[in-house]
């Protein structure tokens, strides 16, 4: 705060407000909002919220030659997390290994996955962690993970769907589950299609599964291209072969499917997905949830079925398997069809995981929040577009990013963008004075209007860029959502690409908002 009153001090003649109006202990919203926290403690379904949610979570690093580990999934869950994905593999040893299939990803045991869930699951947030497997497993590692999740989560953590719960149309909320761990699954799997229908075939595999780790020693490229855009295919048909009926399997294998909290079905319409017996689950490529939102943005029925159809069912939307450096879709479009798991790759630093940290920093970081009303009642959003003006006036702590520019001071500027369907952005002038000292603390007391068209979904997120000749670097990012953002004069704090505080003091975290960069804003609307 100090930076701040100094530079107010010399620049009180552009700013209208007083430095009394600068409030250091809330930012621009509030992080402890408890009367939202109870809003989703009320809330019946898990169908009616939005968690948080990874992509291939057991990875470090990119989709072809990253490093599976537990220590990736740990991270995860520690920043938030909520929905964890493992793609499981028949293991050389008997017991199932994690990785990337088809690809030159190095493998873990699916073991020190489950055990990183066990120990950090519950540090940053009590609410339940989805486990959902993308499973090539065979019979007989499937009774194999069965145990294994047993003796893992003996202690009451496995979440256990009562008697008949395939039945009935109640998910449980978040609430009731929490401290829990639910596993979703398919409930038929591809690698069985073509046993006998006495259940008998279960030596036998129906059609050659990929290997789970690509042998490297071939020329690595056509190899890797064509392996990842089967896997593609592979996880889109996750649900291709599962018509939501039980089908006949060996004993062994019940182990796993009796713990299997939510059944993964495909449906060939919306009208199908409403007659089933009780709630299940589907997954969509960002290509399908592209293509959906643009036929509800064309036709209302559609968007009323769509709509209807998440209220009742869990959509998981996952990034294209072309996606091999980890990078993301932006993740608005499926959050406007009300798609409750919208996996995104945590290993890519990049736009949509900014947003989707604003998102989740709603309702106190609980890694679920509610979707709001309109996404459940199937009709228009009632709240007007938004006006917001924002006059970003300084910065303070800019020696955080001292070392941005390898010749100068670093060239920075502020953009800020309201991201939704219809997102708009404006950025302030660039400013270069000096690396360290007063002089280095950004002047800019520059206006930006923008107008958010659906405040009920839409993001602010606040950028600061170092100019380059070639591509601006980031050098620190904010974002929250237009709901939360609040009036008057409010410090932004900034963070990096990892989500850390853009830290100049050497400290690990500020206990004040003047140890770490940040920039001064006035939001009126
Ligand atoms: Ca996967
Ligand atoms: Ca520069």
């Amino acid at each position: 705060m100090f930076h701040y009153f100094c530079l107010l001090s010399f620049f009180l003649s552009f700013v209208s407000n007083t430095i009394d109006d600068v409030d250091d202990e809330k930012v621009v919203f509030d992080e402890t909002s408890f009367s939202k926290l109870c809003s989703l403690l009320t809330n019946p379904k898990i169908t009616f919220s939005l968690s948080e949610c990874s992509h291939n979570s057991y990875l470090e690093g990119n989709q072809l030659t990253g490093v599976s580990s537990g220590r990736a999934v740990k991270d995860i869950l520690l920043h938030g997390g909520r929905v964890i994905e493992l793609d499981c593999y028949d293991g050389p040893k008997g017991t199932p290994i994690v990785t990337h299939g088809g690809t030159a990803c190095k493998p873990v045991e699916l073991r020190e996955c489950l055990q990183a869930i066990k120990e950090f699951g519950f540090v940053k947030t009590p609410y339940p962690v989805i486990v959902t497997f993308e499973n090539h497993v065979n019979v007989e590692q499937r009774g194999v993970m069965g145990d294994l999740l047993e003796e893992i989560f003996c202690d009451g953590m496995l979440y256990r769907p009562p008697e008949g719960a395939g039945k009935k149309e109640e998910w449980p909320s978040p609430n009731q589950l929490k401290g829990k761990v639910v596993i979703r699954d398919k409930l038929k799997h591809k690698q069985d299609a073509k046993k006998g229908k006495n259940g008998s075939g279960k030596e036998k595999k129906a059609k050659k599964e990929k290997p789970a780790v690509l042998d490297t020693s071939k020329t690595l490229a056509p190899d890797l291209h064509k392996s990842i855009m089967d896997n593609e295919d592979d996880e889109e048909s996750d649900d291709d072969d599962n018509d939501g009926e039980v089908v006949e399997e060996s004993n062994v294998a019940d182990k796993l499917k009796n713990v299997v909290a939510i059944g993964n079905a495909k449906f060939h319409g919306f009208d199908e997905a409403q007659e089933w017996p009780g709630v299940k689950s589907c997954s969509w490529n960002e290509k399908k949830v592209e293509k959906m939102v643009k036929k509800a943005t064309a036709d209302d029925s559609e968007r009323k079925d769509l709509l209807a159809f998440t209220k009742r069912h869990l959509l998981r939307c996952y990034p294209g398997g072309w996606r091999v450096l980890s990078d993301n879709a932006d993740p608005n479009a499926a959050w406007s069809i009300g798609a409750s798991l919208v996996a995104l790759n945590f290993q890519g630093m990049d736009r949509p995981i900014f947003m989707n940290r604003g998102k989740f920093a709603d309702n106190g970081g609980a890694g679920y929040i509610k979707k709001p009303k309109f996404l459940l009642d199937g009709k228009k959003s009632g709240a007007l577009p938004k006006k917001i003006s924002f006059n970003v006036l300084v910065g303070s702590g800019w020696e955080a990013f001292k070392n941005a520019d390898f010749l100068n001071a670093p060239d920075t500027y502020v953009k800020i963008s309201i991201c939704g369907k219809n997102g708009s952005s404006g950025q302030t002038k660039v400013f270069s004075e000096a690396r360290v000292g007063p002089k280095a603390q950004p002047v800019w007391n520059e206006q930006i209007e923008l107008e958010s068209k659906c405040p009920e979904l839409d993001l602010v997120l606040f950028e600061v860029f170092d100019q380059d000749p070639d591509l601006d670097d980031l050098l620190g990012y904010y974002c929250c959502t237009v709901q939360n953002l609040q009036k008057g004069l409010k410090c932004v704090p900034l963070y990096d690409m990892y989500g850390h505080h853009c830290m100049y003091t050497g400290k690990k975290r500020p206990e004040l908002y003047g140890e770490c960069a940040s920039i001064l804003v006035e939001c009126r609307y």
